[in-house]
Formats: structure tokens, C-alpha cells, sequence
């Protein structure tokens, strides 16, 4: 009985740390987009433009939290697939959903390039170390480079 106690008393304690340890915000440092389509159905991206040099896409990043826009970044103008890096360095609710869009910059309305509709930049599955991590959805791949603030 007593050992049974004992090991109870080491559970709850466990379990307490585990909450504990949730961070209370998570800080994206660097966001590098890994992944996303070089043709807009099978065209170049800014077909209207009068040099070929141009006809890539210049994407950049918003997310949002339902209709509030919280980031947006730079331009990255004419990328041909390369990992692109982008600086972020702004906090968000590690329990809230995001979303994550990536668009093509262009003079009449910009394009969609591809979006991570439902975008945690926190999961309890990420571990109590921060780190780099892999997200994918909607055409598009981003690694994150996350900092936790308890
Ligand atoms: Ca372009
Ligand atoms: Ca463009």
C-alpha cells in the first residue's frame, strides 16, 4: 500500500511538470519556406510580365488569426525554389490556431501561392525543447525556428 501511494505521489507530481513546463508563449524567430509551387496551374507566375527574369513568383507571408491579420513579411522577389528565409520574430498563443498563407506579390491584386489553414505554432508533441520543426499543408512546406517564453 504504501509503495502504491508512493507512486502515486510521483505521478501527480509528473503530471503537474508537465502542464508547468507549456509555454506560455512561443516566439517564431525565423520562419524558411522550404516548398511551394513554381507554375500557377502549369503557368509562370507573373505571365504578364515583360521580361522572363521577372515571370517567377515573389512571395511572402501573412498569418492571421481569423480575419485579424497579425504578421506580414517581406518580398522575396522572383524565387525559382529556393529555401527562402524570412525573420518573424513576433509571439503567439501556443492554444490558438493560425492561419498561414503564402502569396505571390503582384501590381493587380496579388495571387495565393498556398495556405496551412489550421496553423499551431506550438504542439505538446514539439517537446519542452525548442527547436526547428516541419510544417506542411495546402502546397507549401515551412520550417519554423521556434524560441518558448515560460
Ligand atoms: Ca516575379
Ligand atoms: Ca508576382
Amino acid at each position: 500500500m504504501k509503495k502504491i501511494i508512493y507512486t502515486i505521489i510521483i505521478l501527480s507530481v509528473f503530471a503537474s511538470c508537465e502542464i508547468d513546463n507549456m509555454p506560455k508563449e512561443v516566439r517564431i524567430d525565423n520562419i524558411y519556406l522550404q516548398e511551394y509551387p513554381q507554375t500557377y496551374g502549369g503557368e509562370v507566375w507573373d505571365v504578364f510580365s515583360l521580361f522572363a527574369v521577372d515571370f517567377p513568383p515573389d512571395p511572402y507571408i501573412q498569418i492571421h488569426k481569423g480575419t485579424q491579420l497579425i504578421f506580414t513579411s517581406g518580398t522575396f522577389p522572383n524565387a525559382s525554389g529556393e529555401i527562402i528565409k524570412y525573420p518573424v520574430n513576433h509571439s503567439f498563443n501556443p492554444n490558438e490556431s493560425y492561419t498561414l498563407t503564402v502569396y505571390d506579390e503582384d501590381m493587380d491584386g496579388d495571387d495565393t501561392m498556398g495556405e496551412i489553414s489550421t496553423f499551431y505554432p506550438y504542439s505538446s508533441a514539439y517537446g519542452t525543447t525548442p527547436d526547428t520543426k516541419i510544417v506542411s499543408g495546402g502546397g507549401i512546406t515551412v520550417e519554423l525556428e521556434l524560441s518558448y517564453i515560460y
